[in-house]
């Protein structure tokens, strides 16, 4: 029985499969900046590069997309000095660890996970392997690093919930409690933020109607359009929040509003209660322009020198992989790989 200690340690992966969107700011992205400055905890960031080909991308777009992601995160916050910022597919510990998760996990558990049904939909054989396979490959993203704490949007729930389930198999198969089991942390006004056409649909890098979302990239004017056009009811913002039960489109401004500004749902209401969107959208729309527009700036001049983002993403990777290289070596003596002397 190898026993071991895990020490706190915070893991989370943003796909370089488009631009970022709001949601994964609001979701994501803001909770790791808050993470990372309170510095309880180690913090490790990563650009899913291995996930987004579960998907095609153009593999020029696909660069672009991880240089731009490691972009936006610095501009949003995160210092590669205080956290480890690197994208995957550099630390290769990340698929050799999934090919052992994939041997653990179950079909009908990956049968079961709602986004592999919404993303592969009616065409199912037609979807790739990766595709089916992905729950597993981020069950070893976390894993790889022993990671306990894994800031994430509702969305991602269930593959946590399929991650802790990998590791609590893995440990009851070798008899061992090596792998940690994760707790999720989904936390803030705007854990999932809606599609500004529906209601009723996430907030996506690849829904294809631009207008759905406000991307980082976004100028000011591009900001306000989009929140201008955004699709609502004709009623005026309730005085209570309970009021906004059954309006999807009125609900997600509001605690979009409250996300953007640091404060809750109720706060949001209690100042704004009777107001008609006309009046509303405007001041979500000067709200979100003062809080993204120097992000979304920042990441224009961060984009200007390539190399240096690549320098950071190589020195990243190093550091992962003192890690994970350890972590990896000792999940291949547990299952019995036999290793050269001295390795
Ligand atoms: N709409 C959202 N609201 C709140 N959180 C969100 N996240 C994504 N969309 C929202 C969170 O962002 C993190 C990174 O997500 P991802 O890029 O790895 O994958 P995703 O969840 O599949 O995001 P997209 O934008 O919908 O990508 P595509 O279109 O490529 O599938 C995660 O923590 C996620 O919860």
């Amino acid at each position: 029985m190898t026993d071991v200690v895990h020490t706190p340690r915070v893991f989370s992966g943003i796909q370089p499969s488009g631009g970022l969107t709001l949601g994964n700011y609001l979701g994501a992205m803001k909770r790791f900046v808050q993470l990372q400055d309170a510095g309880d905890m180690p913090t490790i960031f990563c650009m899913v590069d291995l996930h987004a080909i579960t998907v095609w991308q153009e593999p020029a777009r696909l660069r672009h997309a991880t240089r731009e992601l490691c972009a936006g995160f610095i501009a949003a916050g995160i210092d590669p000095e205080k956290s480890i910022l690197f994208n995957q597919s550099q630390v290769p510990e990340h698929a050799q660890l999934a090919w052992i998760f994939n041997c653990v996990a179950r079909m009908g558990w990956m049968g079961r996970m709602t986004q592999w049904k919404d993303k592969a939909g009616k065409n199912s054989e037609n979807a790739s392997l990766g595709l089916f396979a992905y729950p597993a490959l981020m069950a070893a993203d976390i894993m790889i690093y022993h990671a306990t704490h894994v800031p994430v949007g509702e969305d991602q729930k269930q593959h946590l919930e399929l991650a802790r389930d990998i590791a609590i198999k893995f440990n009851n198969d070798y008899d061992v409690s090596f792998f940690p089991v994760v707790e999720p942390l989904i936390e803030g006004a705007a854990t999932r933020v809606m599609s500004l056409r529906d209601g009723s649909k996430k907030m996506s890098k690849s829904d294809p109607s631009d207008m759905s979302r406000i991307n980082l990239t976004d100028d000011a004017d591009a900001i306000a359009r989009k929140i201008r056009k955004a699709k609502t009811d004709p009623a005026p913002l309730p005085d209570s929040v309970e009021g906004l039960a059954d309006r999807p489109e009125a609900r997600n401004l509001v605690n979009i509003y409250a996300a953007l500004a640091d404060t809750t749902a109720e706060a949001v209401i209690a100042d704004h209660a009777g107001q008609q969107f006309g009046t509303f959208k405007p001041s979500l729309a000067d709200l979100a322009v003062a809080k993204l527009d120097p992000i979304s700036r920042e990441m224009a001049r961060l984009m200007q020198d390539v190399d240096q983002i690549d320098r950071i993403l190589g020195r990243g990777a190093e550091r992962a992989r003192e890690i994970a290289a350890p972590i990896l070596a000792q999940t291949y003596d547990i299952v019995g790989m036999v290793r050269a002397q001295g390795a």
